[in-house]
């Protein structure tokens, strides 16, 4: 999989981050380093991170990594669309910084065996965590390269135990407009809202984040859980999650709910099907470089090899 993610190899020059140990791990994994030479890296990766705060245990997981260069970490967390915090990109940066991420509870409710309030110690204990290097493209033509620390999605539906009625999963994000500046506005219809069928949520690809770079995740990127569906537009990754669902019918997500013929619950990146305000043909990758030329945007996201079977007879332009 890693050799059909690497064939864009769309590397700047410019796209140079201040990581550079981590970087210099990262190219010598994706580089297919012997087994045993990555699992010692990952090895040197734990114990560096019981030094630092906030630093995760993890493995890098190449296969489902993009051999792109990463986005700085700078880059990583201060553009943000995050509007409960703001709606200009630096808003989330500056407005998240005292947002309560402790404790935290998860309800799963729906069709599903197991229901009910969780905390989110309890979600996540039994899951190892990830790393995976995504691409990410928002449905507003920008790109980013993030390196993100996780668990797939799927893992922690199976618990669950969903029943043969559940279709789709709805996501929310916290409502809380004493923490979130944003909510106290009519910008969106809180909280905000989303949702996946149920196959594209068991795809292996689909990620529950809780770090980015090797740490716990800054709140502006939506700790401590978030969504991260690669090969659709970024409004599809919700943060802060507090609520999932197993419905029957498709749930009305916050986007495609409010402006349907402008956001489409499926989202899908999709290059031959433009906004309709602007094309969705190119896009214009954040970093040092953003106001170089702009780069084609690929079909999924680059992911087709991977996920276009999910859509096979569907019309991708009804459907978008
Ligand atoms: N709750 C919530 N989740 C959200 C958003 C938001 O405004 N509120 N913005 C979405 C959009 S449009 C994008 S592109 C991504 C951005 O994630 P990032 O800031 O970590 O890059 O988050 C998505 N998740
Ligand atoms: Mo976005």
């Amino acid at each position: 999989m890693s050799k059909k993610f690497a064939d864009s190899g769309r590397i700047a020059p410019s796209d140079i981050t201040p990581h550079r140990q981590y970087l210099s791990r990262r190219t010598l994994l994706a580089g297919g380093i012997g087994l045993v030479a990555a699992q010692g890296l990952a090895g040197v990766t734990r114990r560096a991170s019981a030094q630092s705060a906030g630093a995760l245990a993890f493995t890098h997981n190449a296969a489902f990594s993009v051999t792109e260069q990463p986005n700085t970490y700078t880059d990583i967390t201060t553009y943000n669309n995050y509007y409960e915090f703001g709606t200009d990109k630096s808003d989330p940066s500056e407005n998240a910084q005292n947002f309560h991420t402790r404790p935290w509870n998860v309800t799963i409710g729906g069709e599903a065996e197991l229901t009910g309030t969780f905390n989110l110690e309890d979600i996540l204990k039994p899951h190892p965590l990830e790393e995976r290097v995504y691409r990410l493209r928002c449905v507003e033509a920008w790109s980013m390269v993030i390196p993100w620390i996780g668990f797939p999605l799927g893992d922690l539906l199976k618990r669950f135990k969903p029943t043969s009625k559940a279709k789709f999963v709805e996501f929310k994000t916290l409502y809380d407009p004493k923490q979130m500046p944003g909510q106290r506005a009519r910008v969106l219809e809180w909280p905000y809202v989303e949702g996946l069928r149920m196959d594209e949520a068991m795809h292996p690809l689909a990620l529950m984040a809780v770090g980015l770079y090797g740490k716990v995740l800054p709140n502006q990127n939506g700790a401590p859980l978030r969504l991260i569906v690669p090969w659709k537009y970024g409004f599809k990754g919700i943060k802060s999650i507090v609520s999932i669902k197993f419905t029957e019918r498709a749930p009305r997500t916050t986007w495609a709910g409010s402006a349907a013929n402008e956001y489409g619950f499926f989202a899908n990146v999709n290059p031959e099907v433009d906004h309709p305000r602007w094309s969705q043909a190119t896009e214009r990758h954040i970093g040092a470089n953003a106001f170089g030329p702009r780069r084609p945007t690929l079909p999924f996201n680059g992911y087709a090899a991977q996920v276009a079977g999910l859509y096979s007879g569907m019309d991708l332009r009804k459907y978008y």
